[in-house]
């Protein structure tokens, strides 16, 4: 319990005697001066580093972390795709019209090899024609291998009997080549002789080979005699009617060939008529009074002349009556 009335004027006393007190320091202590000093560096000091420091961290923290991080990666992202694609397609494009020039001039060559490919066919046609070639001939002598064995003459000798003559020459002027001169090859059995039924014509022709006559296949009026060989190839003779003197006219009318009648070799069988031979030696024209007698060596099949000397053997036979 306290007396308010008690403390007041105690408290009273107690000021007047500390601003005694203080009176005494106030004389001592030059308060003012100080007093003011220290106010006006206590402010200066707050305000200076308030300015300093914000404006010194926010600028350069704010612009070197953010423009880098963000907009140059996302700038860089979004620009890339569609350059590549671009480029995709342009790629595209450039292939496919690439791929379609080439289609377009791989077309036109194929229709360019057609034309070729006919002249191809047509070189093998006459490439058939040059592989028919003569028979072998080993020694030499003008007989062919096969044509020996009609004769039986030695393949290896090209003068069998040793009398200077070859076989081959003998055989053409009907001598044999297994004897002396005078034998003939009638003779020695060699050949036989063919007599036509009306005997207008006679000739000697191996004696190994057959003989039949049958209706010519252009010419009905007449008859061909055809001679069958050891082979698929035959001989035949037909004879035709024509004006004397004027074969060159009855070739250039009814000869079975297409080679011009200035190209036939002429010359005189062994019995003395006029023959007219084609160059392949196949075909051969005797001219004989009003009759022209046609020889000709068909081949058949074959691909080899193996009966050429024994072909021109059976011409110098040939008489007409
Ligand atoms: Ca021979
Ligand atoms: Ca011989
Ligand atoms: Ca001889």
């Amino acid at each position: 319990m306290f007396d308010k009335t008690q403390d007041k004027p105690r408290a009273g006393a107690q000021k007047n005697k500390q601003s005694d007190e203080l009176s005494d320091f106030v004389i001592n202590v030059m308060p003012e001066a100080f007093k003011q000093k220290k106010t006006v560096v206590k402010e200066d000091k707050k305000p200076a580093p308030k300015p300093v420091a914000k404006p010194i961290v926010k600028p350069v923290v704010k612009p070197v972390v953010k423009p880098v991080a963000k907009k140059t990666p996302v700038k860089k992202k979004k620009s890339r795709l569609p350059l590549i694609l671009g480029l995709a397609g342009l790629i595209l494009v450039i292939t496919l019209s690439i791929l379609g020039w080439f289609a377009i001039q791989s077309v036109e060559p194929v229709e360019q090899d057609i034309p070729t490919d006919t002249t191809v066919d047509e070189v093998i046609v006459p490439d058939v024609v040059i592989e028919i070639r003569s028979g072998s001939d080993l020694d030499s002598d003008g007989l062919s291998d096969i044509e020996e064995l009609l004769y039986g003459t030695d393949v290896r000798d090209p003068d069998t009997d040793g009398d200077t003559f070859l076989d081959g020459n003998e055989v053409f002027h009907r001598y044999s080549p297994l004897g002396e001169a005078p034998q003939t090859l009638l003779d020695t059995g060699a050949v036989d002789e063919y007599r036509s039924e009306d005997e207008v014509m006679t000739l000697t022709y191996p004696a190994q080979w057959s003989v039949a006559t049958e209706v010519d296949s252009e010419f009905e009026e007449t008859q061909d005699v055809i001679f069958r060989t050891n082979s698929t190839a035959t001989i035949r003779l037909a004879g035709f009617k024509s004006a004397e003197g004027d074969f060159s006219d009855w070739y250039s009318d009814s000869a079975r060939t297409s080679e011009d009648f200035s190209e036939l070799d002429v010359t005189l069988t062994k019995e003395g008529y006029m023959a007219y031979i084609g160059s392949d030696g196949l075909l051969a024209y005797i001219e004989a009074g009003d009759m022209v007698f046609v020889f000709e060596y068909d081949l058949a099949d074959e691909l080899e002349i193996v009966y050429l000397q024994t072909f021109q053997m059976m011409i110098n036979s040939f008489v007409a009556k």
